[in-house]
């Protein structure tokens, strides 16, 4: 049977035949015989069953990539690494529609944003690390010993074995891909457990390198939760070697404690609190268009967006009012409507989680400046999992509000004086992910960019990556680097060998 999931639809009734998504062990599609629902966040209908991987298929995963791991795979050579991971892209573009259906039926996002970003970023992510590996170098040093020889050491980069991915619902393809791609490409075998809220272009993903040809047991998927489930199964195991996780930082928490127990590599990259700052030079319509973009893009799911927005004073009431106005025009509507800005959320779980902060916004004293509620439709959206884009006002730096994440489409606005005070602000918070500054004053962009304590800050942009450079966050916002060379790094047992000449 093929997983690909039904495509999404405005049909009002259930599909006759709804799909079950298998898990992908050894080479092979395993039916667990225990299942869940996959739901659709627009409309609350069933998209699929998928099977819960429990404690003996993960341990059968397990085995596969760590026998995988010793076989054929151990020796394979860049080049034939290379070669496997473009025909994965091939395969990918092949099914692309496919994947873009995947995509939009889990999440509910706009078709536009699951082509231009998320399935078009799932081949990129493939596509670098192949021809990374193929120009990655390595440090060789010259030295003399103590009796005057000549002492050469170099550097190489060895496979670390099984590698243990876990990913959230945001970005599923892309930051399932992220993880997966240079993994593979420095000779590993991986068990990959995606988020239990978008299990399909994992499914599909699978599906795609069992075409590739790729050994059996390289690329293992498991389904299901994290307590108690796939995701606790994987990551307390003594048998795989590194850990690599996307996700809530409490999460990350939890297995850097199980990972401690065989100290084991891992790789975090966790929640966000970030800050846009808007100075008074700042190119105001390139600004509201940007800060548009960083507060409401994948209906504020992204661990990037910008929830805290500091303003200069002189322009603050404008900005406020322009901001209001965009986001009025909106448009709140079906994946696959002309024009649609915004989908819901991932599920009705997460509405009541993002629901609860537009309350608590509320009781903290908050100016509702727009939304802060949910939209009615009068047809199917409204069994989804739609909320309004929000702008609030008025809460001290202290706020919850202000401080915890609500990872929705929300941003609080706040008027600022002068630039050590807003990077103080900024820096005021337990997460350090990313930044954005937005100014026409060059030194001022070095200045201020070059002062938060964040894994990365864009000037005058938002989410532009350059798939070469590193990524990650300071503080709880994750651990380690990954991107171009620093995930050949992780994924990588790193070796001297000193000669004496
Ligand atoms: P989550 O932590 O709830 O879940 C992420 C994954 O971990 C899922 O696959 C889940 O099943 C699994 N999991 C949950 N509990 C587990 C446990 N105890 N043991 C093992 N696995 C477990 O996160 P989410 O809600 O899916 O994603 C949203 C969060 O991810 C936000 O906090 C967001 O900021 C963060 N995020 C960070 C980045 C980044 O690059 N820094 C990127 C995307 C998302
Ligand atoms: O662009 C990426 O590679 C990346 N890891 C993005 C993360 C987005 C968070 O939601």
């Amino acid at each position: 049977m093929v997983n690909t999931p039904l495509p999404k639809s405005r049909a009002a009734k259930p599909p006759a035949a709804v799909p079950l998504l298998r898990c992908f062990v050894d080479g092979a599609w395993v039916d667990t015989g225990k299942s869940f629902d996959n739901i659709n966040p627009v409309n609350g209908q069933l998209i699929s069953h998928v099977c819960e991987a429990g404690q003996d298929t993960v341990n059968a995963a397990i085995s596969a990539a760590n026998r995988a791991a010793q076989g054929s795979w151990k020796h394979s050579t860049v080049s034939e690494r290379a070669a496997f991971l473009h025909c994965i892209a091939d395969g990918i573009e092949q099914r692309f529609d496919d994947f873009v259906a995947a995509e939009v039926a889990d999440t509910g996002r706009p078709v536009h944003q699951a082509r231009t970003l998320d399935v078009a970023r799932g081949i990129a992510n493939f596509r670098t690390f192949a021809d990374l590996i193929k120009t990655s170098s390595s440090d060789l040093f010259q030295s003399d010993g103590p009796d005057g020889a000549k002492i050469m050491s170099y550097v190489i980069r060895k496979p670390l074995g099984t590698i243990g991915i876990i990913s959230p619902w945001n970005l599923p393809l892309l930051l399932l891909t992220w993880k997966v791609a240079p993994a593979l490409a420095m000779g590993n075998c991986v068990i990959a457990k995606p988020s239990e809220e978008t299990p399909s272009s994992a499914t599909l993903l699978a599906e795609v390198i069992q075409a590739a040809g790729l050994p059996n047991g390289v690329f293992n998927l498991i389904h299901g939760f994290g307590p108690d489930s796939a995701g606790q199964f994987l990551s307390t195991s003594p048998h795989i070697d590194a850990i690599t996780f996307t996700g809530e930082s409490r999460t990350g928490s939890t297995i850097m404690k199980a990972a401690a127990e065989g100290v084991k590599e891992v790789s975090f990259e966790l929640g966000g609190k970030n800050a846009a700052v808007v100075f008074a030079d700042a190119d105001f319509e390139a600004a509201i268009a940007g800060v548009m973009k960083s507060s409401f893009t994948n209906s504020g799911q992204v661990c990037l967006c910008s929830e805290r927005v500091y303003v200069e004073r002189p322009i603050f009431d404008r900005f406020v009012a322009a901001l209001k106005s965009r986001t009025e025009q909106l448009r709140v509507d079906f994946p696959d409507a002309e024009g649609v800005d915004m989908g819901p959320l991932v599920s009705h779980a997460h509405r009541d989680k993002v629901l609860s902060y537009y309350k608590l916004a509320r009781d903290e004293g908050a100016t509702v400046v727009s939304g802060g509620g949910v939209p009615v439709f009068g047809d199917e959206r409204d069994q989804g999992a739609y909320v309004q884009p929000t702008i609030i006002t008025g809460l001290p730096d202290t706020a919850r509000c202000v401080r915890e994440e609500i990872f929705g489409p929300i941003c609080h606005i706040s008027p600022f004086d002068t630039e050590a005070e807003v990077i103080e602000r900024v820096n005021d918070s337990a997460y350090g992910l990313a930044g954005c500054v937005w100014t026409t004053n060059l030194s001022r962009a070095h200045r201020v960019s070059s002062q938060f304590e964040t894994g990365i800050v864009w000037v005058n942009t938002w989410f532009t990556r350059d798939l070469r450079t590193p990524f990650g966050g300071a503080k709880l916002s994750g651990l380690g680097r990954e991107g171009g060379r620093y995930s050949l790094d992780f994924y990588s047992e790193i070796s001297t060998i000193c000669m004496k000449l």
